[in-house]
């Protein structure tokens, strides 16, 4: 197996410096009522903090804060119900102590995030908006960056590729350089690959086994695969069955070098990286 340069990466998250020599658990907390994975759970305020409080308990390393479902045909939502949604969770989780990602398009709503004390602004849509880069340049926040074919919408009608490994790959360290010449360091800076983002099933395994490939750009990866419907196809499960898919799932992600794992299952993954790690940091005498 690859020995990873991640292990060596820290990454500046808002006030948080994290060390990525282990791959870390990003609990997702989705204040939504119509997510793919959980739409309707967490919708108001008292009930996605107390979630977000269970998941930090099972283990998570961060949190990533949603108010706006991505699932192909999800309504769109106003700027101000994103805000009224998204900042209270935000706000009432500042004390937890683990750094708080907010899962936004909006380069308002970006701003707004930073300057309450967001640690993380995760855009599937790459900081591509104008000003969405410029939003975030300013604060001390870490920015992921994911890639995305069409928008979310029609994105899985066709999706096509030539190469979905090197046009990912090619876009990825494209928007790396266009947020440094933004301001943002590298160290402030997190990539992700975007499974189910404009992707077939067959697109989304092939990023999956060529994962070091985008990781050898040398900027952390986050692969979020929990419950997608990627693995709803492998497995023949309905999205609430997909636990164990999505585990073995995030296990090939870090053996392939992710450093961050997006997941909504964190109990689970948690000691399904306790085992992998014990077995990565055994000494092997000779
Ligand atoms: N996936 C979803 C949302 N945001 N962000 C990143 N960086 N990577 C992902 O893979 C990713 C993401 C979709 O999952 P979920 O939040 O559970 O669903 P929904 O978009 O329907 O709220």
């Amino acid at each position: 197996m690859p020995s990873f340069h991640f292990r060596q990466m820290n990454l500046q998250c808002g006030t948080f410096r994290l060390v990525l020599n282990r791959p870390l658990i990003m609990g997702v907390v989705n204040v939504t009522p119509d997510s793919f994975s959980d739409g309707g759970h967490y919708h108001n305020l008292d009930a996605a903090v107390a979630h977000a409080r269970r998941l930090i308990d099972e283990g998570a390393d961060l949190l990533d804060i949603g108010g706006e479902s991505t699932r192909p045909g999800a309504a769109a939502v106003s700027l101000e119900e994103e805000r009224r949604r998204v900042l209270p969770v935000l706000d009432a989780l500042l004390s937890s102590g683990v750094p708080l990602s907010i899962d936004t398009q909006k380069p308002q709503l970006m701003r707004e995030a930073a300057a309450a004390g967001a640690a993380m602004i995760n855009d599937i849509n790459g900081f591509e908006a104008a000003d969405a880069l410029q939003a975030v340049s300013g604060s001390d926040c870490a920015i992921c960056i994911m890639h995305k074919q069409g928008q979310p919408q029609t994105m899985q009608q066709a999706p096509q590729y030539r190469d979905v490994v090197a046009e990912v790959d090619g876009y990825l360290r494209a928007r790396v350089a266009a947020a440094e010449a933004a301001g943002i360091t590298q160290s402030r800076i997190v990539v992700d690959p975007g499974f189910g983002f404009g992707k077939t099933l067959e697109h989304n395994l092939t990023l999956l086994r060529a994962l070091d490939r985008v990781a050898a750009a040398g900027v952390p990866v986050l692969a979020g695969l929990s419950r997608k419907s990627m693995i709803g196809a492998l497995t023949e499960r309905e999205v609430g069955h997909r636990v164990f898919g999505s585990v073995a799932a995030a296990l090939i992600a870090v053996q392939r070098g992710a450093a961050i794992l997006r997941v909504h299952d964190v109990a689970a993954t948690r000691d399904a990286l306790a085992v992998w790690n014990a077995v990565e940091s055994i000494k092997i005498k000779n």
